[in-house]
């Protein structure tokens, strides 16, 4: 398995995140990247190489121009302010509010935001072009016939929408990777996110489209983040109806459950024709997760990847979520093994 990694992640290295009615060095920093590349490698994934530098054509498919263009500006507005620290959305467009795009630089980080939590800071767009760069990169890899690739990409992107960022993300590189495989010549593709947090961005990004099925497993709405989107009942709309599966799980979920709702998203990404999937990897599912619910093993992220490799089809991984704990590294390297197994 290619491994498609960029040091420039590091460039991505916020001081400061809103948690818990505090600013506290956050969840997702450098050292998950570091700490996964080096448990891959120890695993024997030894493949290891940087993304070819593509420009914005891809993402500019699946994300709106003014947003990339305010993200790739943020920064630069924010410090013209004077502001000492790090850039937080404080003001947000709400019901009965216009959703007039506004000038003010702390009204567009509202205006951009899905959530408080994720400080712009200097870097940060330059960290997520490369893990976008990483995405494509994979994509191109599976499109020269090889059946696996793991883009290590960080920042991650799941929570980036059409024209939103939050939740640790910026731009969506999984549906960047969904994007690359259709202009390439796929007819149709499917993205499966495993990360504990519902892949709202995702969901966002492929929700009126017929051409990408979107299945996620992650912590229950009302109890998790983040929170207004992941029901069961949001199925598609439009071209897209029927292309999207939620599967929402409770406080707790084990393997075995966890591994039905698995099944299921399988078993719909066939029936829907994908002739590959592009895998939202998080592994914030674990039983030590620090900010997650779910209680899956080291031997079950295995068990994740073997189960998914049954599919049949080709799979680029794309690095998602995942916190604190040691194991993260060990995690992933279990799920690219069960995957080659
Ligand atoms: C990003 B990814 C709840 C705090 C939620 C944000 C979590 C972002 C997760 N008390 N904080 O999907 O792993
Ligand atoms: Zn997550």
């Amino acid at each position: 398995m290619r491994v498609i990694y960029s040091e420039d992640h590091k460039l991505r290295d916020a001081k400061t995140e809103l948690y818990n009615g505090q600013l506290v060095t956050p969840f997702e920093g450098p050292f998950r990247a570091e700490w996964i590349l080096e448990a891959v490698k120890q695993a024997g994934f030894s493949d290891v190489v940087a993304p070819e530098r593509h420009g914005l054509e891809t993402a500019l498919k699946v994300h709106d121009a003014g947003y990339l263009d305010f993200l790739s500006k943020a920064w630069d507005m924010w410090k013209a302010t004077g502001a000492e620290g790090e850039a937080i959305p404080t003001s947000f467009p709400v019901r009965r509010s216009t959703l007039r795009r506004p000038n003010d630089i702390d009204a567009l980080l509202g205006y951009y935001a899905n959530a408080a939590e994720t400080a712009i800071t200097d870097g940060t767009y330059q960290a997520a072009i490369a893990s976008m760069q990483c995405a494509v990169t994979g994509a191109d890899w599976l499109n020269a016939g090889n059946r696996f690739a793991f883009s290590l990409c960080r920042p991650p992107g799941h929570h980036a929408g059409i024209d939103l960022f939050g939740g640790y993300c910026f731009i969506n590189n999984a549906a960047v990777a969904a994007q690359r495989l259709l202009d390439l010549g796929a007819k149709k593709v499917a993205v499966l996110d495993v990360d504990f947090h519902h892949g709202n961005g995702t969901q966002d990004i492929t929700y009126r489209r017929g051409d990408i099925f979107f299945a996620s497993l992650h912590g229950e709405p009302a109890d998790a983040f983040p929170y207004f989107w992941g029901y069961a009942d949001e199925t598609g709309e439009g071209e897209g109806e029927g292309c999207n599966a939620n599967y929402p799980l409770p406080r707790g979920t084990l393997w075995s459950e966890w591994a039905a709702a698995l099944q299921d998203s399988l078993s719909r990404t066939k029936a829907f024709g994908a002739e590959a999937i592009v895998v939202s990897l998080g592994v914030d599912t674990f039983e030590r997760d620090p900010i997650s619910f779910f209680k899956l093993n080291s031997d079950d992220f295995t068990r994740m990847g073997t189960v998914i490799a049954k599919a049949g089809l080709p799979v680029l991984t794309c690095m998602e979520g995942g916190y604190g704990v040691p194991e993260i590294g060990l995690n992933v390297a279990n799920v690219l093994k069960g995957l080659e197994a």
